[in-house]
């Protein structure tokens, strides 16, 4: 293999990797693709922030140039919130957009790999990609569940949307030998919601606990990521109903203009943002926030390992 050629790691985080300290990877699609301008850019800047305030380093990544960015100064970060035609970048269109230059934002799938090439272990981002509802007909799938099957990264996310079917979700995971950790609860979160009516595998009291269960499945060679399921803070956490119609009626716009493959994940979440008026937006940011400290206290905790 031969990634380090197309690697572009900011010297900060080369010598923060070298030294063995915190980096907390961080994903750029859910700037492009999953919240509106200027309010990212403001999310991109203060995620980044509370990394560092909980002494981490912040690495957002995102396909620029040629190459895969570990790492985005502020002109790159402007870039990924405010830029036109910045694609989505999943595990297949990653060779495709190196080659050809074109600026992408990264998944969480994307993210995971590039994570791994650069030798960062604990990620954060809003929500993962899943098992979409009605799967067994269209079979989309997202490649985040593969990715996290075969890629030694933890994500620390806040469940995911059930604009996916989160059962189908959490037995592709199962299948795969991935554990899924709830931080502080025994139910799966929904994004917006602090429970979607799934339990965790297990539930972890704190982040050093997190840290002993990485170092030990990855000490085993048991290859694959870990999902930390971080549910949305109490206070942030909207009303199951409230959200259940939007996305219900989310999808069924999604059906009927007959979008499918990538560009269904980012037309659910413009659509159900533009139905709750950006009070889904307010929610967003604060979980996005949450995991970011969760997952740089564990990224504390397992750089003691
Ligand atoms: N779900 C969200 N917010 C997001 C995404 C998913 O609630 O921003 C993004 C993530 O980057 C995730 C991607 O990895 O969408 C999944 O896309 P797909 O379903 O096309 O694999
Ligand atoms: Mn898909």
């Amino acid at each position: 293999m031969n990634y380090q050629n197309y690697l572009s790691i900011t010297p900060e985080i080369e010598q923060a990797l070298k030294e063995g300290r915190p980096v907390v990877a961080l994903e750029s699609t859910i700037l492009s693709h999953g919240m509106p301008y200027p309010e990212n850019i403001e999310f991109a800047h203060k995620v980044e922030e509370i990394v560092r305030g909980e002494g981490a380093i912040p690495a957002t990544t995102a396909i620029i140039g040629g190459k895969l960015k570990v790492g985005l100064n502020a002109d790159e970060l402007e870039l990924m919130c405010k830029g036109e035609n910045i694609a989505k970048a999943s595990r297949r269109d990653v060779a495709v957009y190196l080659s050809n230059g074109q600026t992408a934002a990264t998944t969480v799938a994307t993210t995971m790999l590039i994570a791994d090439m650069a030798g960062i272990r604990i990620f954060a981002t809003g929500g993962i990609g899943g098992v979409h509802r009605g799967a067994q007909e269209t079979m989309d799938i997202s490649a985040d569940l593969q990715e996290f099957a075969h890629t030694n990264v933890c994500v620390v996310s806040a469940g995911c949307k059930s604009i996916l079917d989160i059962g189908l979700t959490l037995e592709y995971l199962e299948t795969f030998g991935v554990p899924v950790l709830g931080y502080q609860t025994e139910n799966f979160p929904a994004f917006y919601c602090e429970a979607s009516g799934f339990g965790v595998d297990y539930k972890v009291k704190d982040a050093a606990e997190v840290a002993q269960i990485l170092k030990t499945k990855w000490d085993l060679g048991l290859q694959g990521g870990v999902l930390v399921a971080n549910p949305i803070p109490h206070e942030y956490s909207m009303d199951h109903k409230v959200i259940d119609k939007v996305i219900d009626q989310a999808l069924a716009m999604c059906k009927e203009k007959g979008i499918h493959g990538k560009a269904t994940t980012p037309f659910l979440l413009a659509t159900i943002k533009d139905l709750t008026g950006g009070d889904s937006l307010a929610s967003n940011l604060q979980l996005a926030y949450n995991n970011a400290r969760v997952a740089s206290r564990v990224a504390v905790e397992f750089s003691k390992k």
